[in-house]
């Protein structure tokens, strides 16, 4: 018998130990092609410019905070009886807005304040991760626009999955986005990936993402109670771009956009329906 023919026959007869081992042989390649790639991401993510090198951070280990004796908590208006009543009829009534009024203006100190709240959110290792940019000026607002539209074309166009687009057809948006200019202040929120130390080493900030939201998420309930109207945008691809024009250092990256103002007179809203208690609270 022939080599090839030997080995064929054997191959043959023993078929169930050779698929066996083909399919170990891929289990094991995908392994390890998985591990030499690191995470896997969102491919819509924005990538980041610069890579942490966590290696690269403080040597020398200091804590976040000054080490100091504690201090007594003196409870505000924690006692109030009707407060969750009263916050949940403000926030009731906020509306995700896509048309503003170019004025009035509201005065500066009142988004001031706003972001004044927002930065007594919590944070990881109260790092307090956040810089809120506030745009006012007409000729960086249109800048911001540009950058923004010529993105969201080739997002609606390209980049978001058709089932996307389909979702977002309720909310009537597409790239257009007059309100970038319309409302009299922008607030761009930026996450900062780290910080810097004393010496000027870089400070781990933990949890950046989450203590950002958070605080945006305050600053979203602060703008309410001022009577303020915004809608919270995630610019997508634009970070990079809008860091730049901003002339924000690499350790803050965009995490979202919000015009802010009045609504105009003629503005809809989608006639949305909330979720029930019962559907999103689960009692143990
Ligand atoms: N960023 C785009 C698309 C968009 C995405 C989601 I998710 C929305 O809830 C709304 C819009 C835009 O701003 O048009």
């Amino acid at each position: 018998m022939e080599l090839d023919e030997l080995i064929s026959s054997k191959l043959l007869k023993n078929w169930p130990s050779f698929l066996i081992c083909l399919g170990l042989f891929w289990i094991l390649k995908n392994v390890i092609y998985k591990r030499s790639r690191g995470p896997q991401r969102f491919t819509l993510e924005e990538p980041d410019e610069e890579v942490e090198d966590l290696e690269d951070l403080e040597d020398e280990l200091q804590p976040a905070l000054e080490e100091k004796p504690h201090v007594a908590f003196v409870p505000g208006q924690n006692l109030n009886p009707n407060g969750a009543e009263r916050f949940y009829q403000l926030i009731q009534g906020r509306r995700s807005i896509r048309s503003f009024r170019s004025d009035p203006k509201p005065d500066l100190s009142v988004i001031e304040d706003c972001i004044r709240a927002a930065g007594t959110a919590p944070s990881g290792a109260h790092t307090e991760p956040w810089t809120y940019c506030v745009v006012e000026d007409a000729e960086l607002k249109q800048s911001i626009r540009e950058i923004v539209e010529q993105e969201e074309f080739i997002n609606y166009s390209q980049r978001m999955h058709q089932q996307w687009v389909t979702d977002l057809r309720p909310l009537q948006t597409n790239h257009v986005k007059e309100y970038l200019t319309d409302a009299p202040y922008l607030i761009l929120i930026f996450k900062q990936t780290h910080g810097l130390s004393k010496t000027g080493k870089r400070k781990r900030h933990y949890y950046n993402e989450i203590s950002t939201s958070i605080s945006a998420g305050f600053l979203l309930c602060a703008l309410q109670a001022a009577g303020l109207s915004t809608l919270v945008t995630t610019p997508l691809n634009c970070g990079p771009a809008l860091r730049s024009l901003l002339k924000r250092p690499t350790n803050e990256k965009l995490l979202i956009l919000l015009p802010v103002g009045y609504p105009k007179i003629d503005c809809t809203v989608p006639d949305l329906e909330r979720k029930n208690l019962s559907d999103i609270m689960v009692t143990f």
